[in-house]
């Protein structure tokens, strides 16, 4: 079992622990929770870099070693880092639960030493008919972001 661990921070209400797992080939599981949102959609993605010296925004785009366009976890054409959306309810807090076979947290598309980020707005998973849909989601700001290390 590989064990990895992301803590966010970003903006000053926005908060969580992100937890990963994965049992050699098999799925890497997602869980955590994520306080501070406005209740709702967030975006949340693994961006290519590590790199939080400009905030969220030096984790640069979403990873996306296979360069496909952005999509929603279930579909074949999707950038890896592409995990959807979290909700929050009425108290801000989402519950993360999620597992995907697209980032491992070994090989050469490892994502230890990556960016989870969560976003302002939701994301349209590819099919919301703006210029961003295909790239971004247009899930709109980058509210929090953590670096994924390895974990004991
Ligand atoms: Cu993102
Ligand atoms: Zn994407």
């Amino acid at each position: 079992m590989v064990k990895a661990i992301a803590v966010l921070s970003g903006s000053e209400e926005v908060k969580g622990t992100i937890f990963f797992a994965q049992e050699g080939d098999g799925p890497t599981k997602v869980t955590g929770v994520i306080s501070g949102l406005k209740p709702g959609l967030h975006g949340f993605h693994v961006h290519g870099f590590g790199d939080t010296t400009n905030g969220c925004l030096s984790t640069g785009a979403h990873f996306n070693p296979d360069g496909k366009e952005h999509g929603a976890p279930e579909d074949e054409n999707r950038h890896a880092g592409d995990l959807g959306n979290v909700k929050a309810g009425e108290d801000g807090t989402a519950t993360v639960e999620v597992s995907d076979l697209q980032i491992p947290l070994t090989g050469p598309n490892s994502i230890i030493g990556r960016a989870v980020v969560v976003h302002a707005d939701p994301d349209d998973l590819g099919k919301g008919g703006h210029e961003l849909s295909k790239s971004t989601g247009n899930a709109g700001g980058r509210l929090a972001c953590g670096i994924i290390g390895l974990q004991a």
